[in-house]
């Protein structure tokens, strides 16, 4: 059985699960946002690297017949999540060119944050480099009616794409996530440093804020604290996990 005809199946079965992995704040110390990952398993149930099913979902287009079922999952539980978190908190989804572009996009969007009872700043869109290469115009269009609508937007991946910094200054995006292939070496790669730290100043000159993903030691997190990046994603804090694990007051840290 191929990967195509096992993702065909899932997609009729509904098999596909929905992760969650916190961002946190190390100045109030707590979470800020989720970000929601699709996660399938084989047939031994074991997980298969998202980076395997991903762009085939997305090059086949398959994608479209999951976004129903993705955005009322996360949506409900940004709805859930939100109101337990103290402060209030985010669900962060992950959209692909083509939903983004697609035209009844934003009214399937509005449709279900009324349905889940969510407000629209309770979840935030992160969308690739990629996505901005071929339509670019028409993506700041999409970005600026999500923002008036109080829809957060990010920038997934940051540095790892090709968009100009005349084109990133004209996004409106409230952060820009840093990709871990930067944060994976510091404090101990003069290169990385000089990056992470420009885009840094970058971001508050924007009105931005940087998350750091894919941060995995203390080392990692100090050196960000003093170049004053303050939100991270990564195994340091916590694995993606699914909904129930994040429900308890423990997960939440109260
Ligand atoms: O957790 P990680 O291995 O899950 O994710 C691998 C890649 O898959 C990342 O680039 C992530 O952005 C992408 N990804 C995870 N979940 C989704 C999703 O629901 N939609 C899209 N388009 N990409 C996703
Ligand atoms: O940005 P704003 O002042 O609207 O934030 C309101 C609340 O939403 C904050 O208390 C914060 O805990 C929560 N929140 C959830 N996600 C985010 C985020 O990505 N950025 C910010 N600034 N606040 C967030
Ligand atoms: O959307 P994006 O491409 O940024 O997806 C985030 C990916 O990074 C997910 O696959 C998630 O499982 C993974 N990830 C999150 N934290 C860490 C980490 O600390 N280390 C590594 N290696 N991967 C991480
Ligand atoms: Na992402
Ligand atoms: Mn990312």
């Amino acid at each position: 059985l191929n990967l195509e005809e096992y993702l065909k199946r899932a997609i009729e079965e509904a098999r596909f699960e929905l992760w969650y992995q916190p961002v946190v704040n190390a100045v109030s110390g707590r979470i800020e946002q989720f970000e929601a990952l699709m996660r399938l398993r084989d047939e031994q149930g074991e997980l298969i690297s998202p980076d395997r099913f991903i762009p085939l979902l997305e090059e086949s287009g398959w994608i479209m017949l999951l976004e129903p079922w993705l955005l009322r999952s996360a949506i409900s539980a940004a709805s859930l999540l939100a109101r337990r978190v103290p402060g209030g908190s985010c669900v962060a989804i992950n959209i692909c060119g083509q939903q983004l572009l697609d035209n009844g996009f934003i009214e399937r969007l509005l449709r279900i944050l009324d349905e889940s009872a969510c407000e629209p700043s309770w979840i935030s869109l992160e969308v690739t480099e990629r996505q901005f290469l071929e339509h670019p115009e028409r993506v700041i269009q999409v970005l600026q009616a999500l923002r008036e609508m109080g829809i957060r937007v990010a920038v997934d991946d940051f540095g790892t794409g090709y968009s100009s910094l005349a084109y990133v200054k004209r996004l409106p995006v409230e952060h820009l996530k840093i990709d871990r292939e930067f944060i994976r070496e510091l404090p101990h790669s003069e290169p990385d440093k000089a990056i992470v730290n420009s885009v840094g100043r970058m971001s508050e000159g924007l009105g931005m804020h940087v998350i750091a993903e894919g941060v995995e030691t203390q080392e990692q997190m100090e050196w960000l604290k003093a170049h004053k990046v303050f939100l991270y994603q990564g195994y340091l804090f916590a694995r993606p996990a699914p909904l129930e694990s994040w429900l308890s007051d423990e997960a939440l840290g109260l």
